[in-house]
């Protein structure tokens, strides 16, 4: 008898009799394993500032930073509770530091990005060097560096924190160690590391200090605004992205971060962009002004999914893989945004596409 012609059950009874030996038939999975195209496990979502904050302030109240060693609220997918994550690879949540408060020093292998929300005079120590916190601020704790979080403020500061712990852990490759001081000493000036990288110069004997992550660990804000407003007066205005740079490692050309890379765009007034999507889940912190994203995800032959936000100053939201996005802005807006791109660039995995037609 042909094989096709077996009764299903025969197959059931194969299956059962081999699930001891923790095995499983490939032919029953293999098209999700295997798709045709990404199929995200996470959905777009935004966070709305004025939602959150209350809860985040609420929390400075009930718990110190010392005590919470980060006191973080996590932007959970909402595909993806329980899990820590924004997408299935990245990591954002929302830290608060109250004046005269020390989040203890720490290092770990996940690399952090930080991006200044709320206040000003809260910083960062990394590697034995503070960086001032100011809104828009972009700045990076690389892998593996002792870092503790502080303010000498008078008001609260909040920032976004995007982390790889999801990629580490899926590697089991993570480490941690807490320092012996909540508070580590200062041993070089602050803007030390600004001046001997960030002067589009490098030492003449350039050490990489911390190997593949940038030298830098300040991206001013006021540097980025300044660069993308000539660049909207001046130059052509993309279709897709209005005027979008990534941020880099000035010693390599590469993403400021292995692991993570980072951009800021400004979609000028009356904006109507073209939709394109890419496999790199992207999460994106609005700095200034208001706009809109339309989101579309679709199988070929099934009815699109769509998602419309409108997101005003500080909120947050997140474009998974392969969802099909375009922005618009009356008024005109700056994106702060980051993802797991070089990872998938370093794989050879990382497609986009720019739709020519809305
Ligand atoms: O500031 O070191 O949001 O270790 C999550 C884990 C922040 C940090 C987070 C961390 C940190």
């Amino acid at each position: 008898m042909n094989a096709v012609m077996k009764p299903a059950s025969d197959r059931q009874h194969l299956y059962e009799a081999m699930s001891p030996l923790h095995l499983t038939p490939l032919w029953e999975v293999l098209h999700a394993l295997v798709p045709m195209q990404p199929r995200s496990r996470c959905v777009p979502a935004l966070w709305r500032y004025d939602a959150v904050r209350p809860h985040l302030m609420r929390a400075g109240e009930l718990i110190t930073a010392e005590e919470a060693v980060r006191r973080v609220l996590i932007l959970e997918n909402p595909s993806l509770r329980g899990q820590s994550c924004i997408t299935p690879g990245l990591y954002a949540g929302l830290q608060l530091i109250l004046p005269g408060e020390v989040a203890p020093a720490h290092r770990h292998t996940q690399s952090a990005l930080r991006f200044v929300v709320e206040g000003r005079g809260a910083y960062t120590a990394v590697d034995g060097e503070r960086t001032t916190m100011e809104p828009g601020d972009f700045i990076i704790t690389p892998s593996w560096t002792w870092h503790d979080h502080g303010s000498e403020a008078d008001g609260p500061v909040v920032w976004l924190d995007g982390l790889d712990i999801p990629l580490v852990q899926f590697l089991e490759a993570g480490f941690a160690e807490n320092a012996a001081t909540a508070t580590q000493s200062v041993t070089r000036a602050e803007g030390t590391s600004t001046h001997r990288y960030g002067a589009n110069m490098l030492p003449v004997r350039y050490d990489a200090p911390f190997g593949a992550t940038s030298p830098i660990f300040s991206y001013p804000y006021a540097r980025t605004r300044e660069a993308l407003l000539a660049l909207e007066r001046d130059a052509p205005i993309d279709a897709w992205d209005g005027v979008k740079l990534r941020y880099v490692n000035p010693a390599s050309g590469g993403s400021p971060m292995p692991t993570m890379a980072t951009f800021m765009q400004r979609l000028p007034a009356g904006f109507n962009g073209l939709p394109w999507r890419q496999t790199d889940g992207t999460v994106f912190n609005v700095v200034e002004g208001m706009g809109r994203v339309s989101l579309e995800r679709g199988e070929p032959g099934t009815a699109p999914e769509t998602w419309s936000f409108d997101f005003g100053p500080r909120d947050t939201f997140v474009i998974p893989s392969w969802h099909t996005a375009r922005f618009q802005s009356d008024g005109g807006c700056v994106l702060f945004s980051y993802s797991d791109r070089p990872v998938q660039q370093a794989l050879g995995l990382h497609r986009e596409e720019r739709i020519s037609h809305v």
